[in-house]
């Protein structure tokens, strides 16, 4: 039996938690005791939703590290990315339909640079730069917005974000409804 499951699933809070919209802190060398503890927890809730990618402040936890795997191919590719920062970026722009697991149910198209280059740090404390385009950019731009209290609908006109969280909260009063 794995520690990730001997402890509680995480839960994913749904916006719109006063959580979600605030910027995490960095993470720190003395963290690592429970960024190891967390990361698991992390795949474990992202693989279940299921979702491509998750970050701390997502489950409540102000730390600058997300999780992302696309698993291509059906393989797993896990990813970890602690303090990342997106240190180049493309002036060619690319539209994508986007989730997020803190908004169920809700997608809309989101622009973003089509490819961009991500710097951070690696579990084994290493710093790696990984350049990424099509759904793999859209993944981590949108994890690292997630570190600064930013949701894809913050992309989207006024109108097309309060329609999304209407909807979203007339969904969620149903479900709470039963
Ligand atoms: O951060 C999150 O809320 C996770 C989000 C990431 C994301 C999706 C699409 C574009 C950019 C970023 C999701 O994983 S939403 C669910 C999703 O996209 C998915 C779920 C199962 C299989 C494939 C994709
Ligand atoms: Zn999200």
């Amino acid at each position: 039996m794995s520690a990730s499951s001997l402890a509680a699933p995480l839960t994913i809070l749904i916006a719109p938690d006063p959580r979600l919209k605030a910027r995490a802190r960095p993470v720190r060398p003395e963290d690592g005791a429970e960024v190891a503890a967390l990361v698991p927890r992390l795949f474990d809730a992202m693989y279940a939703a299921p979702g491509i990618g998750l970050a701390a402040p997502q489950v409540g936890v102000g730390l600058r590290l997300c999780v992302v795997d696309l698993q291509p191919d059906d393989k797993p590719a896990p990813l970890v990315l602690i303090n990342p920062s997106v240190i180049a970026a493309s002036a060619e722009t690319a539209t994508r339909e986007e989730g997020c697991l803190s908004l169920p149910n809700q997608y809309a198209d989101v622009t973003r640079p089509a490819r961009v280059t991500v710097r951070f740090t690696n579990l084994e404390g290493k710093t790696q730069d990984l350049s990424a385009d099509g759904l793999l950019a859209a993944c981590l731009q949108h994890e690292i917005d997630h570190l600064d209290g930013i949701l894809f609908v913050d992309h989207l006109s006024a109108l097309k974000r309060n329609m999304i969280l209407r909807r979203l909260a007339k969904e969620q009063r149903q479900k709470a409804a039963g």
